[in-house]
């Protein structure tokens, strides 16, 4: 989503929104998708609630392979050597559990090309960090995180730490995966300490449909409300709406000493393509429609912040 937003970054701060109307959606209704199992495709039978959708994975001892098959973990598909006393661990399957937070685990890369996974056991909707620093030897580490299937979700390489951040989407299982940076072109190998810690939940939602509902003060009010939100991690994305009402403006005004967020807006009409992006202290929108707004607040530059805004309507 993120480049979409930036190409679309040089459009005017006032903007109209279009025609069409509401859409509503109705109550939901918690039901467990795993019960009955609907996985019985070969080994992928594995079944977890993922916010009220079934996901099949692989059962445990083997590992999902790119044709989609789950293989029995072997030396092939989950490499095995020396090196520190957590090897073998160079495969999701074989991930260590980082049960504590702010607790500093100490391994090593080596030899060269080694991958160290971890575990983190996620609690919806929660951020978490994690934090990578080299020790003695020549290593640039980078750290890719994956979800439980293992479909990739982010990484950072860094120097002289690496940390990343993530949102997790789902209770469950996400992995961590340490080695050296292939940004740096040597062969290095060598010692790092990595810690995690849990940053706590979320504030806003990430998409339209979890969106916190903001309803904007009289333009000129003498108290108007603060609304707060923090970027949690570099690439959070804080989704608020407001109800708008034809021929109406919406000036939203960040407070300038506190990190002013890039801001996307769109209709109920497109949640997917923002008609207006900018990262201004003020954002004026002028209603040609009686609809329901979208803003979407994120850093453009992938750092975490926190901000302050205030809502008008005129
Ligand atoms: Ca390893
Ligand atoms: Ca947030």
């Amino acid at each position: 989503m993120r480049p979409l937003l930036s190409r679309l970054s040089l459009l005017p701060l006032a903007a109209v929104l279009g025609t069409g109307c509401l859409v509503s959606t109705g109550p939901d209704t918690p039901k467990d998708p795993c019960s009955p199992n609907p996985c019985t495709q070969g080994d992928k039978t594995l079944c977890v609630n993922e916010d009220g959708n079934a996901r099949c994975l692989c059962k445990q001892g083997t590992v999902l392979r790119p044709s989609g098959v789950c293989e029995p973990i072997t030396t092939a598909n989950c490499p095995e050597h020396s090196g520190d006393s957590s090897e073998p661990d160079d495969c999701l399957s074989r991930a260590k559990v980082l049960a504590t937070e702010n607790a500093s685990r100490q391994q090593s890369i080596e030899p060269v090309g080694d991958y160290d996974f971890f575990r983190i056991d996620g609690t919806l909707n929660t951020v978490y960090s994690v934090t990578v620093e080299p020790g003695q030897g020549s290593l640039m580490p980078r750290v890719d995180i994956f979800d439980k299937e293992g479909l990739w979700i982010t990484s950072q390489d860094g120097r002289p730490k690496a940390q990343v951040g993530f949102k997790a989407r789902a209770t469950g299982a996400y992995y961590v995966r340490v080695s050296h940076s292939p940004m740096d072109a040597s062969a290095a190998t060598g010692l790092y300490s990595l810690a995690y810690s849990s940053l706590g939940q979320d504030d806003h939602g990430d998409a339209s449909d979890k969106a916190t509902t903001v309803v904007p003060d009289v333009g000129g009010a003498t108290s108007p409300v603060d609304h707060y939100g923090r970027l949690e991690y570099g690439q959070d994305v804080d989704w608020f709406s407001i109800a708008v009402t034809q021929g109406s403006t919406y000036r939203i005004e960040f407070r300038t000493d506190r990190a002013v967020p890039s801001l996307a807006a769109y209709t109920a009409q497109d949640v997917k393509t923002p008609f207006l992006t900018t990262r201004n202290s003020y954002v004026e929108i002028t209603a040609a429609s009686t609809t329901t707004l979208y803003l979407a607040l994120y850093s453009a530059q992938s750092e975490p912040g926190s901000y302050v805004f205030q809502a008008f309507r005129y």
